[in-house]
């Protein structure tokens, strides 16, 4: 059962800074407003749909096709990718990237820090539903945190009595404002799978550049910056507790193929996830906790 949005607001609106509003589908969502910036969070999925600085175009890219569905995924934002990725790692788990993405996450508290920054912890805990996908119990929660910054934080506890592996991914979704003149930077060095081509690991010695189809698992704890010099602006990506990056844009046939895509949205969107997937899957003890963090800052170019 999940709480009324009149019980929500009187628990959680802060007056000219958070509100608890039916989103669209009537989805409960958070509106947030600080001096540095404004997001949206939707408690469907755990899923921010939007940050946007004060004064600047918005960071996050939202399909003008997604769905807004109790069942679907919302395509764009930043999907939480839990407990696994894609269809896991021995390529037979479903719903795609996991099952986190479809549910309602509870609202466990919003605060505002002494910075006039907004901190909203979301939860999604094991239950009987859970279960039936994944045999295990666990509490995740959804540490986001809304000022200069977005900041996010999947905060993991195995609350099983036995050991318990997972994948996960921040699967951020930026607007850019042309593909074929977008750069990522502080992937040189890094080790790659490349799922388009070859399927192999590969090594990364140049700037990402994007001709195509691009799908690619990097091993890498480092910065990255997205340099996007039509906006005129560097979208700067710093992690702590991960071990991969996803750089992904789908181009012309796979964004086809989505029907919560538009056909013609590829050239203005990348994506740059914040991962542990694969053989950096996460391995907890019982009682065992893990934290990661990505957060996400834009500078003029
Ligand atoms: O992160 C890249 C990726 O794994 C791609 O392979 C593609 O499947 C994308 O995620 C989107 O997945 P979705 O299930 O949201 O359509």
């Amino acid at each position: 059962m999940t709480d009324s949005l009149d019980a929500l607001k009187q628990q959680f609106d802060i007056p000219g800074k958070v509100a608890i509003k039916a989103g669209k589908a009537n989805l409960t969502v958070i509106k947030i407003k600080t001096e540095h910036a404004n997001a949206t969070v939707y408690l469907h999925g755990g899923h921010v749909t939007h940050f946007q600085p004060v004064g600047r175009k918005p960071v996050l890219f939202i399909s003008d096709k997604s769905d807004f569905l109790p069942d679907k995924p919302i395509r764009g934002g930043v999907p939480v990718c839990f407990p696994w990725f894609g269809q896991g790692r021995q390529n037979n788990s479903n719903p795609p990237h996991g099952f986190a993405r479809l549910l309602p996450w509870t609202l466990a508290s919003i605060d505002e820090e002494s910075d006039g920054s907004i901190v909203v912890l979301l939860m999604l805990k094991s239950d009987q539903h859970t279960r039936k996908l994944w045999p295990v119990d666990f509490e995740l929660g959804h540490r986001i945190t809304v000022g200069k910054q977005l900041t996010m934080s999947l905060e993991m506890r195995n609350t099983s009595n036995d050991d318990l592996t997972f994948e996960e991914a921040l699967h951020t979704y930026f607007v850019v404002g042309d593909i074929h003149r977008t750069t990522v930077h502080g992937l040189q060095g890094a080790s790659y799978l490349d799922k388009v081509k070859t399927g192999k690991q590969v090594q990364e010695d140049e700037l990402v550049t994007f001709t195509g189809e691009t799908d690619r698992v990097y091993n890498t704890t480092g910065t990255m910056v997205i340099d996007d010099p039509v906006f005129g602006r560097k979208i700067i990506i710093t992690k702590a507790g991960s071990n991969n990056t996803v750089v992904w844009n789908p181009w012309i046939a796979k964004a086809k193929a989505m029907p919560d895509f538009g056909d013609q949205e590829w050239p203005g969107m990348v994506c740059v996830e914040t991962a542990n997937v694969k053989d950096d899957a996460i391995v907890l003890q019982p009682g065992g906790r893990h934290v990661m963090t990505t957060s996400l800052s834009v500078e003029s170019r």
